[in-house]
């Protein structure tokens, strides 16, 4: 690992106003805040893509290329990124600063700019906010952690105009407003025009034999044509000159209007090719574990699909002017089921464009595409209907059946029956299982925690899993430990390395070694001094932003991740509009003062989620506007919870709460994030939970609640909620409130009662008490700061098994094929 270009101040101020002249025709004295942002990225983006071209012999070379295709990456912001990968953060921080001292000195005094610093210049950049949660960071974060480890790896996804909404809360009501993000995003990007590729659409499919071939001929027709531009992000790794790519996929018109059309008269036709083509990169789905069949959402994953697939063999091609030795050259790795069009896209043009038979074809295919499941929830599984997947994409339409049907007549040849062969068909019911198709083609699938995966082998792909147990792994999630630890947290990072020094940055297990100092009760109050500068920072940013005032001294307690009912924000909720009745009936009582934190996004459809959103309002209002109940808690909603607000929350928190019903988070991530900068969780055994309270120690977590087992027994067995709350005072009271208002306002939630009431699908009442009797506890262990930042300290120091470099490295290893830096 060497940095070759290794710049110096003076050398990143004659790049810096260089690109100020030749880009923006400005100079030190009249450029624009956006100019400085932009011309401070250029210079990281040319030394980028100076590294690219460097090492292209190096990437032509032998071994396998992996291609991680993913509908969603969720990036956040670049430049800091970038500039601490380098290892020029200090470089261009002092650079900016000596060249506003200078603008000032030619301009004679202030203005517009002074007095900014290089942190104001990152808060410019928007969010890349190309995904909706967990499986779009995900992506962002394995993309570091491939570039870091060294590996040859792209990433493809869409080039959405508008990334996730912006939320604005308005008395209480999530409204959705757009995001442009590439008005200053694009900064980033490079677009490939000569390397667009073209996709098609609807149309028919002529099937003609072959005689002299002796095989069946596709001819697709009366399509339309949709083009798609690349524009590609470079993607930086910590300490290593290896740069890899992500590319994301822009939709054109291939003409402005299609003259051909237009002159014989078919006017509508021609405009519609236009209108279409535009559209489909318009904006991300802002769906999380919620399938809709909508067409445009086809339309996007064909598209993505298709261009994708077809770039890879294209220069495949170039390379070796055969595509028969095309899986053992490539990986193609489906994050979830949203790109499976990857199986019979590939199909399609190994037989028609490349003429192979269809056995020859499957093999190929077969072994080059790998699958990871991110959810069990069955509303969130893809089953398109099969009369639009026909009309959209009659060739693939056709492909597709000839998976199933061989796919059937092979259960049939070995035995099995009707049942068997109903659940594991890949068209079934006019309708196309996406993730029967993936468990069928992949050579590799796996689940993303312990849990998941062994959930994944005993219910979803039970019969397959008996047929081919060899494909099914477990690879648990991991994080970027440099984003997520010491770029946003650079008081631990200080602190960690003069303890232990620098190496956990590319050995994260090195973490373990501070666990030498869990009985330092020097260094635990140098612990919580940096926490204590991280919450104090929050509360300004709260102030700032929402005009509200947390009191740094107080326990912040935080929940955050997308609205949804089985992550069970209500279960938080319910507790705090309980603990605001105990204040009220005992004021005196000595309590330890916590401030409640909250942000999340909730689907655009999803009612009961953005009624969630309106009690959280409604109770903060009921709470800190009480003058008793508010010297002892605050309830916060911070608005638009994205990946830069994460950053600034997380190292500020210190009860992290994951308390999701068991069995139904696949793995969760922001439980790692938090556990890195030394929160204690309170969470249920799901997902990754069950790991963390493994690595971690149970003296250092606050496990309750139902485990999977249990949830599953009680739902085979009837679980009834009603029986629960009547013999439950608190839970009464609770609930006597919400039918009766909540709030100054007065606002009702009598029908979240009643859905609790009636079908509590996710047992929060069940685990009410646990969740009320854990947080005591938590409470009581915050009393002695000593153990508290002692059990902070052992969380930090287990938080290595959770990079993401680990888990990248398992990849490489179990399924990809590939060899790592440290491999
Ligand atoms: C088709 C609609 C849709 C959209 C997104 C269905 C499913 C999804 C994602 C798979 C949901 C998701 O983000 N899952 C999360 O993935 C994380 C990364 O593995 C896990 O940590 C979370 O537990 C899981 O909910």
């Amino acid at each position: 690992m060497s940095q070759n270009t290794v710049i110096d101040i003076s050398g990143f101020k004659e790049l810096f106003l260089g690109k100020l002249k030749r880009h923006f025709g400005r100079d030190l004295e009249d450029c624009t805040r956006t100019q400085v942002f932009r011309a401070t990225c250029l210079v990281l983006r040319d030394i980028l893509a100076q590294r690219l071209s460097d090492s292209g012999d190096e990437a032509r070379a032998d071994g396998r290329k992996l291609h991680y295709l993913s509908l969603e990456f969720l990036l956040g912001r670049s430049l800091s990124k970038n500039a601490f990968n380098l290892g020029l953060t200090e470089t261009v921080r002092r650079s900016l600063d000596e060249l506003l001292a200078e603008r000032r000195a030619i301009n004679g005094g202030e203005d517009k700019l002074t007095g900014l610093s290089f942190e104001d210049f990152l808060e410019t950049e928007p969010d890349a906010g190309l995904g909706n949660g967990g499986l779009g960071r995900l992506a962002a974060c394995y993309l570091d952690s491939m570039t870091t480890l060294g590996l040859n790896a792209t990433g493809y996804s869409i080039c959405y105009e508008y990334g996730i909404f912006k939320q604005k809360v308005i008395e209480g009501g999530q409204v959705e407003l757009p995001d442009p993000w590439l008005e200053v995003g694009d900064v980033w990007l490079i677009p490939r025009v000569e390397e667009a590729v073209t996709v098609r659409f609807g149309g028919r499919v002529e099937e003609r034999w072959n005689s002299r071939d002796n095989r069946m001929e596709y001819e697709h027709i009366d399509y339309t044509e949709v083009l798609a531009v690349p524009k590609d992000m470079l993607i930086s790794g910590y300490g290593t000159d290896k740069v890899n790519k992500l590319r994301l996929w822009d939709a054109q018109s291939p003409t402005a209007i299609d003259m051909s059309l237009f002159s014989s008269g078919q006017y509508m036709k021609a405009m519609e090719q236009n209108a279409m083509a535009q559209v489909i990169t318009k904006v991300l789905y802002p769906d999380d574990n919620h399938f809709e069949g909508k067409l445009l959402r086809l339309r996007q994953q064909y598209f993505f699909v298709s261009a994708t697939v077809q770039s890879i063999v294209r220069d495949h091609r170039l390379k070796n002017g055969t595509l028969r030795n095309f899986h053992l050259r490539h990986v193609l790795h489906i994050n979830d089921t949203h790109p499976t069009l990857v199986i019979p896209e590939l199909m399609r043009i190994l037989l028609d464009e490349e003429g192979m038979d269809w056995d020859d074809a499957w093999v190929i295919v077969k072994h080059a595409v790998a699958y990871t499941n991110h959810t069990v929830m069955s509303e969130a599984l893809e089953c398109w209907p099969q009369n639009i997947v026909e009309m959209l994409l009659p060739r693939i339409w056709k492909v597709l059946c000839g998976i199933n049907d061989r796919y059937i007549a092979l259960l049939r040849a070995e035995g099995h029956n009707d049942y068997v062969v109903g659940r594991m068909a890949i068209i079934w019911d006019g309708e196309v299982r996406m993730a029967n198709l993936c468990a069928f083609a992949c050579f590799a699938v796996n689940g993303v925690s312990a849990l998941h995966s062994g959930i994944l082998i005993k219910s979803l792909f039970e019969l397959q899993y008996q047929r081919e147990p060899f494909k099914f792994l477990n690879v648990t999630n991991g994080v970027d430990h440099r984003r997520w630890l010491a770029q946003v947290n650079p008081g631990l990072h200080g602190l960690i390395c003069g303890a232990i020094g620098d190496g956990y940055l590319t050995h994260p297990a090195e973490l373990r070694r501070l666990n030498e100092f869990l009985d330092d009760a020097a260094f635990l109050e140098q612990l919580a001094r940096v926490k204590r500068e991280n919450k104090e920072r929050l509360a300004a940013y709260i102030l700032r932003e929402q005009g509200l005032a947390v009191d740094p001294a107080s326990v912040f307690d935080t929940q955050v991740k997308r609205l949804h009912e089985y992550k069970r924000q209500l279960l938080n909720v319910l507790r705090i509009l309980r603990l605001y009745d105990e204040i009220c009936a005992d004021p005196q009582k000595d309590r330890i003062p916590r401030t409640y934190l909250f942000g999340a996004k909730a689907a655009s459809g999803y009612h009961m989620a953005k009624r969630i959103i309106r009690l959280i309002h409604s109770v903060a209002q009921l709470v800190n506007g009480d003058p008793v109940v508010s010297k002892v808690a605050k309830v916060v909603f911070l608005e638009n919870y994205r990946v830069s607000v994460a950053e600034l929350l997380i190292p500020a928190s210190e009860i992290s709460e994951q308390i999701s019903t068991a069995g139904k988070e696949a793995s969760g991530t922001g439980n790692m994030k938090f556990m890195l900068n030394g929160a204690l969780t309170i969470g249920t055994l799901d997902g990754a939970n069950v790991e963390i309270d493994e690595f971690v120690g149970r003296e250092n977590i606050f496990i309750f609640g139902l485990t999977a087992g249990e949830v599953d027994r009680l739902s085979r067995e009837g679980y009834s909620s009603s029986s629960i709350y009547s013999q439950s005072e608190p839970l009464r009271r609770v609930f006597d409130r919400l039918t009766a208002g909540v709030g100054p306002d007065g606002a009702e939630y009598g029908d979240i009662a009643s859905s609790l009431l009636i079908n509590d699908t996710y047992m929060l009442l069940a685990d009410f008490e646990a969740y009320c009797a854990v947080k005591e506890r938590a409470g009581e262990k915050y009393r002695d700061a000593g153990a508290w930042n002692r059990s902070s300290l052992a969380n930090i120091a287990a938080a290595g098994a959770f990079a993401a470099d680990r888990s990248v490295s398992q990849y490489a290893e179990h399924v990809w094929g590939m060899k790592t830096l440290d491999g």
